[in-house]
Parts: structure tokens; C-alpha cells; sequence
């Protein structure tokens, strides 16, 4: 008999609405596996209105798998919604659970209790959790261990732990290390309905859902994880097959118009990559599309990014401008074999507006900033939200640019962990043994967490300046 496999999603607990982004992780795997008839369902977890009522008026304990609720949907489609209960598990023999840091205290939680009640369960970590801390969660203790931890690609660890190639031992903890070279003929994710449904964003004024290109990235900020992960790009035949999907849901959904974004930061590199996204998006009808790009790539190519995009119906593109300091811009090493320059970021949005297109500017606060560096972004985030865009959006309103500012998290697996550590970063130091549940620089209201014991200025005084930069927000976009 075939082994019956579960994905889990644990609950994204500190972050405003759970229903923004679909986690692709389990579903890229999930449609891998079924391609060698390994049918896998899936489960979503999520915090109940309860519980996150009881956090607002501050009468929350810890985290307990108790204020969760689930949605349980089963590879044919069908799908039950309810209160969490552990009797879900009994009928499945792997668990598999995908895993970003800020979950891993839900996930930590789930394991000890398939540990505890379901011992025939073989338990799969993965996810980018357990790729950059993967000492922790080696280290866990037997009752909360999994058996095995998957801390690159997932897809040939999975199938083998789901066809029995690999089996649990007595020892648990154990790592399964697999990464492709290159991601050609890997199927696209899967987009069951009763998921989709649940999700809701949009794209100048039009329902969206989104998708990736590539994982790793050629650029080497300090900030990020992928700026030391090589680039692989997943096949044309991929994203078109997966375009083909997205837009198959949404007019089940009776989404009268539709919108993609592409989520990383390689969607806009050059005219050539342009072109054949936008004509991918105009076969598939989106009737507009958002996808990321960097400032001095506008600069360089302008037309020959912007017009490909607008033509397709292109209305807003995303800017990793992070700063409007230029000493912040240096230390943040931001290069893709080009040093960036913070005027390129004024010269860009220009550029992209008078192009009617809108921008959504992502900046950050970086703890060794003192009132000029601060000043400076400020300047800069106040130049953006001011700037006419030359375009209206599918409601017919004005496009607005939108501004973004939190404060950077270290996370593990950057080059600024390592530089923290070694004391190479003035005026900065963090939390030993910290907590990955302090790990978010985008959550509730906004906020950020704060894995700092040492600081240039007060944490009051950044999230003072934060406030200030989030309030030249439009109304829409
Ligand atoms: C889209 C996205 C989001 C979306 C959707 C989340 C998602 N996971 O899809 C949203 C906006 C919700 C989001 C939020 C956040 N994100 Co984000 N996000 C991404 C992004 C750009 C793409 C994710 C993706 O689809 N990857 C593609 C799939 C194929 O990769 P994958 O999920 O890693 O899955 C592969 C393997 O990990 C493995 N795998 C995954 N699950 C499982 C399960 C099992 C059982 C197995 C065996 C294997 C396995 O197999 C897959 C195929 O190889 C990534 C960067 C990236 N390129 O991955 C960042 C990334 C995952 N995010 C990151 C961060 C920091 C955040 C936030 C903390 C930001 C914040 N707001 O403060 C939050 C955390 C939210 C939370 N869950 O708690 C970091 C994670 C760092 C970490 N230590 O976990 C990343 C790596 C970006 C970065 N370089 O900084 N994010
Ligand atoms: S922040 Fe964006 S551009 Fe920089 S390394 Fe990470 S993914 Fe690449």
C-alpha cells in the first residue's frame, strides 16, 4: 500500500492577514510528488479570530495549537474547515511541514505532538527555516525532533521518504540534502480552489495572485539570505503551464478580471526576460501584472523594460530601493557586479512614473543609522509618495506610488549575521540564542522585530522614524 502524505502549513501568527500569499513550498511539491502517482493532501493552519482578539486586548498565554483553526484539503479538491484537532493526523503516514523561521515555534509544537501520539508518522521538516538554521533544528530535543529535516530542494527528498526509499530509523534528526543544478522539468505548483478562495490581494484595483520565477539571486545584499544562493530559473514551460493554472482558478472563481505578480527579485532584469513574460501574461489574458525590478536596471534600459510591461498591461513594478543614505547603500553591498547609486533611485521612479507606472518602494532602517542616514531615506520616501504618476489604474483612479519602511532583521544565513557576530558592524549587537519568533521585519501594523541588544540609536527613536515614513502611505493602490 502506498504511504498517505500530508503538507502542513503552520500559522503565519505575526503577520496582519494570513490570507494574502499562498505558500508555494508545499504546492510545488505537492504536484511534483502526484506526477509518479503520490497523491498528497494538505493543511493550512491558521490563527482564529479568538485568539487573535485575545492578543489585541493583551490576554494571550503562548502560542498553543488550540487557537489555531485548519482548512484540510485533499489532493481531489474536497476540503473541511474547522477548530484544530489532532485526529487529523491518524490517517497519514508522512507529515511533511514547510517551514519559514517565524513559524518554527508552530511547527516545534507539531512535531512533539506527532511525537507524542502518532508514532507510525514519519516527520519531514522543510522549508527555509530549517535551511538557515539548520544547527537548531538539529539540535532539538527527541520529543519535539523530526525525523527527517530537508534543508535545500524538497523534491527528491520528498518523493524518497514518500516512496519509502528513505525510512525513519531509530536515530531521529536525520538530513536529507538534495539540490537540482538546474530547475528545468519541474511541474508547476498546484492552486487547489478551495485555497485559492481563501486568498485575496490585488493589483491596481484587479484580484491577484502571484508566483515566482526563479529561486537563489545574483545579487549579494547583506541583508538576504538569497544574496548568497546562485540564481536557477524555473523553465518557461514551467511558469506558462503554471500562468495557465493561475488564470484557469481565478475564472473558476468568477474573477472577472485577473492580475499576477511575480514575488522575486529577478521578475524585470533586461528587455529580452521582459518581453517574454509580458507575452506569456497577454496569451494568459491578466489584464495587468506587477513584478520586481532595480533601480539602476530602469535607469539603464527605460524603455526597453517599461514599454514591454505597459504594453502587457503592466500598471505597478516593485524597487528594493532600501535606502536613501548612500553610506547605507555601501554597507548593504547591493551589486550585481555594479556598485548602485541612491540618486539611480530618484532617476528610476521618474522615470517609471512619467511611463505611467506606479512604484512600490521598499526601504529599510539599519541599526547603525544615526539622524543623517535617517534623514536621508526619509527625503527619499517623501520624493516617491509625491511624485505624479502618469497613468490611472483599472478603477480608473489616479496610480499612486506606495512606500514601505521597516527595520532589517538579521536573519541567519545572512552576511550581516556573520558580521554582527564577529563584532564587524559598529554600533550593533544581537541577542544571543534569539528567539525565531523575533525574526519578521514586516508584521501587525507594520511592525518589525527587534533582535537587537545594541543599537546607534534608540529602538523608540527608529520606529518613531518608521511611523513617520509608513504614514506617507496612499489611501489605495
Ligand atoms: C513569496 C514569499 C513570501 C510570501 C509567501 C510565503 C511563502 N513561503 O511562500 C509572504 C509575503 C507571506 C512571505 C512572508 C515572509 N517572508 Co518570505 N519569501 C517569499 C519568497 C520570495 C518566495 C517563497 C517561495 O515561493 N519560494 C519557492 C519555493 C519553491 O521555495 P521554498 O518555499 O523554499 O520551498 C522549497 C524548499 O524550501 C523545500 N520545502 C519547502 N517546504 C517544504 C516542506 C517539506 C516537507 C520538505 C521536505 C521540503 C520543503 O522544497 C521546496 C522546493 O525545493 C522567499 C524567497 C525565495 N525565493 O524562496 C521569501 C522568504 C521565504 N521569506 C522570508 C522572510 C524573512 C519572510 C518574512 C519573515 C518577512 C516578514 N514579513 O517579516 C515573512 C514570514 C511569514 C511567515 N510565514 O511567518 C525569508 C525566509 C527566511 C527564513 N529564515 O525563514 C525568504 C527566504 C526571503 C529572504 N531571502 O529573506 N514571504
Ligand atoms: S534583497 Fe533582493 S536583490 Fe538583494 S539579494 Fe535578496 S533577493 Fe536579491
Amino acid at each position: 500500500m502506498k504511504n498517505r502524505v500530508l503538507f502542513v502549513k503552520p500559522p503565519d501568527r505575526f503577520l496582519e492577514n494570513e490570507f494574502v500569499y499562498q505558500q508555494l513550498g508545499p504546492h510545488y511539491l505537492q504536484s511534483f510528488l502526484a506526477q509518479y502517482g503520490i497523491y498528497a493532501d494538505l493543511l493550512v493552519l491558521y490563527e482564529s479570530d479568538a485568539a487573535r482578539k485575545n492578543k489585541k486586548v493583551g490576554t494571550f498565554a503562548s502560542p498553543s495549537l488550540d487557537d489555531l483553526n485548519t482548512l484540510h484539503i485533499k489532493y481531489d479538491g474536497s476540503c473541511i474547515e474547522g477548530a484544530f484537532d489532532k485526529v487529523v493526523f491518524e490517517q497519514y503516514d508522512i507529515v511533511g511541514l514547510s517551514v519559514m523561521s517565524p513559524q518554527a515555534a508552530d511547527a516545534y509544537l507539531l512535531s512533539s505532538l506527532l511525537n507524542k501520539f502518532y508514532s507510525h508518522i514519519t516527520t519531514v521538516i522543510g522549508g527555509s527555516h530549517p535551511r538557515y538554521y539548520l544547527s537548531a533544528v538539529a539540535s532539538l530535543a527527541e520529543a519535539m525532533a523530526f525525523d527527517f529535516i530537508v534543508p535545500n530542494d524538497g523534491w527528491w527528498p520528498m518523493y524518497q521518504v514518500s516512496v519509502g526509499e528513505v525510512k525513519k530509523g531509530s536515530k531521529k534528526s536525520q538530513i536529507l540534502n538534495h539540490s537540482f543544478r538546474k530547475l528545468a522539468d519541474l511541474p508547476a505548483p498546484t492552486r487547489p480552489k478551495a485555497l485559492m478562495e481563501k486568498y485575496s490581494f490585488n493589483i491596481a484595483g484587479v484580484n491577484a495572485y502571484h508566483t515566482i520565477t526563479a529561486l537563489g539571486c545574483p545579487f549579494s545584499c547583506h541583508f538576504c539570505e538569497s544574496g548568497r544562493e546562485k540564481l536557477r530559473k524555473f523553465s518557461i514551460d514551467m511558469i506558462d503551464h503554471d500562468l495557465f493554472v493561475i488564470a484557469a482558478t481565478q475564472t473558476e472563481l468568477g474573477h472577472k478580471e485577473k492580475a499576477v505578480m511575480f514575488f522575486d527579485d529577478v521578475g524585470l532584469m533586461n528587455p529580452k526576460q521582459v518581453e517574454q513574460l509580458a507575452l506569456l501574461v497577454a496569451k494568459h489574458k491578466f489584464t495587468t501584472w506587477r513584478a520586481f525590478s532595480h533601480a539602476y536596471l530602469i535607469v539603464k534600459y527605460q524603455d526597453g523594460i517599461l514599454d514591454p510591461f505597459k504594453e502587457s498591461g503592466g500598471k505597478r513594478i516593485g524597487l528594493g530601493i532600501e535606502t536613501g543614505s548612500q553610506n547605507s547603500l555601501n554597507l548593504i553591498n547591493k551589486q550585481n557586479g555594479k556598485q548602485q547609486n541612491v540618486n539611480e533611485h530618484y532617476e528610476a521612479i521618474r522615470i517609471a512614473n512619467e511611463h505611467g507606472i506606479a512604484v512600490d518602494a521598499f526601504t529599510m532602517i539599519y541599526p547603525w543609522e544615526d539622524e543623517d542616514d535617517l534623514k536621508a531615506t526619509t527625503e527619499l520616501i517623501k520624493f516617491v509618495a509625491a511624485n505624479e504618476v502618469k497613468g490611472v489604474d483599472e478603477l480608473g483612479r489616479t496610480l499612486k506610488n506606495h512606500v514601505d519602511s521597516t527595520i532589517m532583521t538579521p536573519f541567519q544565513g545572512t552576511a550581516f549575521f556573520d558580521m554582527i557576530n564577529l563584532g564587524e558592524l559598529p554600533f550593533v549587537k544581537i541577542k544571543k540564542n534569539m528567539d525565531p519568533g523575533l525574526l519578521y521585519y514586516k508584521g501587525n501594523n507594520g511592525s518589525s522585530g527587534w533582535p537587537y541588544t545594541e543599537t546607534r540609536l534608540s529602538k523608540e527613536r527608529y520606529e518613531e522614524e518608521q511611523n513617520y515614513r509608513n504614514s506617507f502611505r496612499p489611501q489605495y493602490r
